[in-house]
């Protein structure tokens, strides 16, 4: 995928794409820019010196940076950096640009996941450009009364308050919780991303998780009804779903259908692995279900 984004660069500007993404589209969903039937995902390089414009939409954002170090998001005012497996969140009708400060040739790349698919369904789909192209970072104090664990009581609909979730703090807590307990035999040690605000998940439509998967194989199959997007950030293996095997390193995107059962196999050293998908929603209305099996029929 990353040759063809790269092409992307050459043939066309961030002035005439708004934002130059590469959409990856399930082919079982052929014609509906979705990778799940709920969610979307897509690839997006910014280039140095570049300004993908302010706008905002009902849509929800998460970006898991994959490539570069120079990027950087406006989030309603609050600059963040992106720097490699750092999870950026813009939450619904957020003002937000992104760009890139890097030297020439510094291109940064990271992955889109939004609920487009979501807020289609519901014909809730809003949008608006910004009148100035880029923002000027300008916190609005929100973020600073969190920090301090309070809550602001000025939004009828509050949103998620974190705009970043860095990687190297994420990771360095998940090993720490990894010497101490153990893994799920299929999943690893896993934790989510949450909501402060609510303790809930990152998004109302999107829950992510950043996993710690053993070296070897999982013992047993595991299946549940959010189908999952799982982008590998560290190490190398295999994953058995559909009676097919696909094999994965870092950067990767591989979609695991909904209540396919599936099992892993990571080669030595632990695996660190992104996922993403719609429990958030499916939990809210009552329909999420999970099965673990242990004699990895299926798989
Ligand atoms: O960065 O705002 O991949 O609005 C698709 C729609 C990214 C974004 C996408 C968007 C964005």
């Amino acid at each position: 995928m990353r040759e063809h984004l790269m092409r992307a660069g050459e043939l066309i500007s961030v002035e005439e794409a708004e934002r130059r993404v590469l959409i990856l589209e399930n082919p079982a969903l052929a014609g509906t820019s979705s990778i799940t039937r709920t969610l979307y995902a897509g690839l997006q390089l910014v280039r140095p010196g570049e300004v993908a414009p302010a706008h905002r939409h009902t849509q929800s954002a998460l970006r898991l940076i994959l490539e570069g170090e120079s990027a950087y998001s406006t989030v309603d005012g609050d600059k963040t950096p992106m720097r490699f497996g750092d999870v950026v969140v813009t939450p619904p009708w957020s003002w937000h640009d992104h760009g890139n400060d890097g030297a020439p040739a510094e291109d940064t790349i990271w992955l889109d996941a939004l609920d487009i698919p979501t807020v289609g369904f519901y014909d809730a789909s809003f949008m608006e450009n910004h009148p100035d192209r880029a923002q000027k970072p300008e916190p609005d104090g929100r973020a600073a009364l969190w920090a301090a664990g309070l809550r602001p009581l000025d939004r009828p609909q509050p949103a998620n308050p974190v705009t970043s979730y860095p990687y190297a703090a994420a990771l360095k807590r998940l090993e720490q919780y990894a010497a101490r307990q153990a893994p799920h035999p299929v999943r690893g040690w896993e934790a989510e991303y949450t909501d402060p605000s609510t303790g809930g998940p990152i998004l109302k439509t999107i829950s992510a998780f950043l996993s710690l998967l053993p070296a070897g194989p999982s013992r047993g199959t595991y299946r549940s009804t959010d189908a999952t997007v799982f982008v590998p950030v560290e190490g190398t293996g295999a994953t058995t779903v559909g009676g097919e095997v696909f094999e994965w390193g870092p950067r990767d995107v591989l979609v695991l259908p909904a209540w396919v059962p599936y099992a892993h196999e990571v080669d030595d050293g632990a695996a660190v692995v992104f996922s993403y998908s719609d429990r958030a929603a499916q939990t809210a209305l009552g329909l999420w279900r999970e099965a673990f099996d242990t004699t990895r029929h299926g798989a």
